[in-house]
Formats: C-alpha cells, structure tokens, sequence
C-alpha cells in the first residue's frame, strides 16, 4: 500500500466517513461497512482529499482534456481535485461539473464550468454496481465528448450483474481505467496490519467472500 493510501484511509476514519455497522446500499446489498464521501466536511479535509486524488490519477499516467464532476457529490471533489492538480503538480485542467435538473433561464443547460470537449475524466466517490457512473457517461456521450476514464476514492471491489466486478464491466465495455485510490482489500490489509477492530475485520471478510472480487 502507498503512503498516500494509507493516509486515505486514516483520513476517511478521522472523519467518519468510513464506518462499521450494517448498511443497506444502493444495490439492496447488506454491507458491514459504508464510504459517505459527504463527511470530508472541513478544509483541512477536502485538501487533503483533494492530494489523494490528484496523486492516484498522476500515478496512473491518464491522459485527458478536462475533469468532470457528476452531481452531488463529484462536485466538491472534482473542484478540490482540480486546485491540488494545479497546486501540487503545476497541471492547470479545465474544470466542469453538472446540474441535476436543467436551467432554463441565464446562461442554460445542464453543465457549468469548462465546456464538455476531448477525453473527459470522470471523478466520483464509489462505485458498487456502476449504476451512478453509466448515467454521467450517457451525459458525455451526449455532449459529444468521449470518456477518457474514472477516478474515484474507494473501488469496493464487488461484483456486477455477472462474475466480474461493477469496475472491470465498466474497464471492458467502454475500454476505459477506472481507478479507486483505495479499494476494500486495502481497507481489510490495512485493519489486519492494525489488528483491532476484530469485528468489522471478520464481517468485511465475509462479505467480500460473498459479493466479492478477487482482482
Ligand atoms: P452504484 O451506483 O451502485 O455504483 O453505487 C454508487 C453509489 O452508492 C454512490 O455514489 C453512493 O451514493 C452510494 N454508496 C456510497 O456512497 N458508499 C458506499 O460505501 C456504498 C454505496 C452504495 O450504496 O453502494
């Protein structure tokens, strides 16, 4: 695991944006833990959330022309994303995000920012079956820009409609990376190496042997 992480990880803990318990998901899938990437609600938090992201999609060699942030909650993290590319790694990249219903009075539409043009990287909080993700690339097929890839905070690593994880569908039918900074298997090395928190260690366990991946 990078550095960076496990400072992911300790971050997303400090402000309990990881938790333990039993959580339904979107899926209808039971988890015993929950990623609410709403909870990074401080400055300090959202810089440094903002590092994380930028140095994973740095390390990942990605190219593409602007930053996409899906309404919510990919807005706050595109936009702290984009300043820590321009801050951290002198990349200034166009910045755009969009409105969930369309405006139809002052400048219209549904997208704000930087226009829709050339590769666009999609940045987002998790993804557990891609259903949230494959509507933002219907909106940018739409807009008549392609799909460049997704960076996201946390891969839960758990299977689709198939065999295959929601991820390695999405890699495979649009030909895209979609990179987590953090997947579950860092999360459940991470509280091994620990070794507290005995509990929650044996119900990620077997979750993931249920609903899991193994890549
Ligand atoms: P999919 O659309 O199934 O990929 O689920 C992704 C969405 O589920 C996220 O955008 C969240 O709204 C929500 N979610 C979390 O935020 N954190 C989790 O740990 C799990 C989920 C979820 O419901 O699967």
């Amino acid at each position: 695991m990078e550095a960076y992480q496990k400072e992911f990880i300790e971050l997303a803990q400090d402000y309990e944006v990881l938790k333990f318990g039993e959580f339904t998901l979107k899926s209808g899938r039971i988890s015993p833990y929950f990623f609410n990437a709403g909870a990074f609600a401080s400055g300090r938090a959202l810089a440094a959330l903002g590092r994380c992201y930028a140095r994973r999609i740095v390390a990942s060699g990605i190219e593409f022309d602007v930053l996409l942030g899906p309404a919510y909650k990919g807005i706050p993290l595109a936009a702290v994303t984009a300043v820590a590319l321009a801050d951290e790694h002198g990349m200034d990249v166009p910045f755009a995000y969009n409105r969930k219903e369309a405006k139809n009075h002052g400048e219209g539409g549904v997208l704000v920012g930087a226009p829709l043009e050339g590769r666009v990287l999609v940045i987002d909080d998790v993804i557990t079956a891609g259903t949230a993700v494959r509507e933002v690339i219907a909106m940018i097929e739409s807009a008549g820009a392609s799909l460049a890839g997704v960076a996201i905070g946390l891969d839960r690593q758990e299977r689709g409609k198939g065999e295959q994880s929601a991820i390695q569908e999405l890699e495979q039918a649009y030909g895209i990376p979609v990179m987590g900074i953090v997947q579950m298997g860092h999360i459940i090395d991470y509280l091994e190496a620990r070794g507290d928190r005995a509990e929650a260690l044996e119900a990620m366990k077997k979750y993931r042997s249920q609903y899991g991946v193994s890549a």
